[in-house]
């Protein structure tokens, strides 16, 4: 029998227990460290203390995603897709994890090792907050807070544990309670970013309580604008299925009271514009097409809506570009940003400061409560969300978000068409088969739409009515299904008469293009 005065030497069975417990006080720490720091961030932006950036997790995210080279953003995204921002939280997590442990490991050794590598991560944390665009010194409030917690438990830990040149092996309650304390702690980090990344109180309360004005000109859409086949996308986009594209992994919380549009740069004079001034002016409304130029060829990254907004041409003319200008680069509240060629905002197209989709007040995630948008450019290079200033400048002076990670400067809407039903891959029964999609050429028009079966001639499709050249339009081709496997190809002419190219590109530097064909089965 064995007494607890005289313990039995270490063994290798005791060594791993050591090891995990010590990895498991880093954990902790870890865990509690962004625990606390997530709950008092999510207090502080509830309560208007602070602004978005308070939170460790996103501040890192965010800048992460600033600093991430093309090549390695280009591989997020072919790999994750659209969940590309589920798998940076979750690499984050795994490598949070490991340092933490790191952090345990060395306490056990190196104490003096471990408190500096805790708090080297703990700066790291503050500069990603500061350099956030638009962080205040408070900001970095609840992560001095976090980052104490997490020093108290290292430090708790390492008196109760007392290391030796062995790994000691604490004792199973001390494992247990540290589990339970790191569980608790990343439970309440979950819960509070989701504090966070929900809407404020205020803005929240601003946005429902915002009737988008009448605008001056309204818009009808003619029930033929649809060609009435179910599995199309609809002609105009309910707001909860348009697609989100954004470098934000939580959408800034803009409260309008406090909103204002600033124009800067070359310009006769600087304009402060208000939210209260913005919806007092005659608003237009247009039916735009908006398109990402990541989408690939039969790709869903679009999605076209009614905008309610005053025009970008009447608020220049009011500034007065100076000669010279030939782009506007605009910013949005976290920093974003997009070169607009200056003509495509002065020219008189519907390029609109837009407060209203669909009717309703932006969503958050799309932009409330003001973002720009303009007919026949590709999203990056003119879709501003969350806009807070226009500067007129020149391409050789700025350049926007996107032209230094590999995107052209310049992006015009290439012509594309693409097929939603049948659905490549599916069966369907031989007889009349309605084949059906959108063809799009924004501010340009799409005057035909062409089909192919198989290696036959091209049939003309029947298009929906020609709402407005900035929209896609509907089409669809009723084919005589014969028994058998089938390819189908579809081709857009465009306004001009240009037939849309079947050379196929990837979607960088400047969008994709080809043809989009899908195959089926006809039984
Ligand atoms: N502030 C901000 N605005 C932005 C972006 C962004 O990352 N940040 N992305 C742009 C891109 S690439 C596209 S395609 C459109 C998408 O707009 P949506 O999310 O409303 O569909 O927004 C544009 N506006
Ligand atoms: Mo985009």
């Amino acid at each position: 029998m064995t007494t607890r005065t005289d313990p039995k030497p270490t063994t290798e069975a005791d060594r791993d227990r050591g090891w995990f417990g010590w990895a498991l006080v880093g954990f902790a720490s870890g865990a509690l460290t962004l625990g606390a720091a997530e709950l008092m961030a999510g207090i502080m932006v509830r309560f208007g203390w602070i602004g978005g950036t308070g939170s460790p997790v996103l501040a890192v995210g965010e800048t992460f995603i600033d600093h991430t080279p093309a090549w390695l953003k280009t591989f997020a995204v072919n790999v994750f897709g659209t969940a590309d921002k589920v798998a940076l939280l979750t690499g984050m997590g795994i490598v949070l994890t490991v340092l933490a442990a790191g952090v345990g490991l060395l306490l056990a050794r190196r104490p003096t090792a471990a408190y500096v590598a805790f708090v080297l991560l703990l700066a790291l944390a503050l500069a990603a907050i500061l350099i956030r665009p638009g962080a205040s010194a408070t900001d970095v409030v609840p992560t001095l807070l976090g980052g104490a917690a997490g020093l108290a438990l290292l430090n708790a830990c390492r008196s109760r544990l007392r290391p030796t040149a062995q790994w000691v092996a604490p004792d199973r309650r001390t494992v247990l309670q540290l589990s339970a304390a790191s569980l608790v702690g990343a439970g309440i980090a979950a819960l509070a970013g989701q504090a966070v990344s929900g809407t404020t109180r205020a803005v929240a309360a601003a946005r429902s309580a915002f009737r988008v004005p009448t605008p001056v000109s309204k818009v009808r859409i003619p029930s033929g604008a649809s060609v009435g086949v179910a599995g199309v996308v609809p002609f105009v986009v309910p707001a909860d299925q348009f697609y989100r594209i954004d470098t934000a992994l939580s959408p800034p919380e803009v409260d309008p009271a406090t909103w204002s549009l600033k124009v800067t740069g070359m310009v006769e004079r600087e304009i402060t514009l208000s939210w209260a001034e913005l919806i007092a002016k005659p608003l237009q409304e247009a039916v735009v097409t908006l398109m990402c130029v990541s989408n690939e060829v039969g790709g869903d990254l679009t999605g076209n809506a009614v905008w309610t907004g005053w025009p970008v041409r009447d608020l220049l003319a009011l500034a007065g570009p100076k000669a010279g200008a030939d782009m506007v680069l605009s910013t949005s509240a976290d920093g974003w940003t997009a070169g607009t060629p200056l003509t495509a905002l002065t020219d008189g197209r519907n390029a609109l400061l837009a407060v209203g989709m669909n009717g309703e007040p932006l969503p958050v995630e799309h932009g409330f409560p003001v973002r720009m948008v303009v007919p026949g450019l590709y999203g990056y290079v003119s879709a501003t969300k969350w806009v807070t200033e226009l500067k007129v400048t020149t391409y050789a002076d700025d350049e926007g978000y996107w032209t230094p990670r590999g995107w052209s400067a310049k992006g015009p809407v290439k012509t594309g068409s693409r097929i939603d039903v049948p659905a490549d891959g599916a069966t369907v029964s031989a007889g009349k088969v309605a084949v059906a999609g959108i063809a799009w050429r924004q501010h340009v028009g799409i005057d035909g739409v062409q089909v192919r079966i198989d290696d036959g001639d091209w049939q003309t499709a029947r298009l929906g009515a020609d709402v407005t050249v900035d929209a896609w339009r509907q089409w669809v081709y009723e084919w005589d299904a014969r028994a058998g496997s089938h390819s189908i190809a579809v081709r857009a002419v465009d306004h001009t008469g240009a037939v849309q190219t079947s050379a196929s590109a990837a979607p960088a530097p400047d969008g994709a293009t080809g043809w989009h064909t899908v195959n089926v089965t006809v039984t």
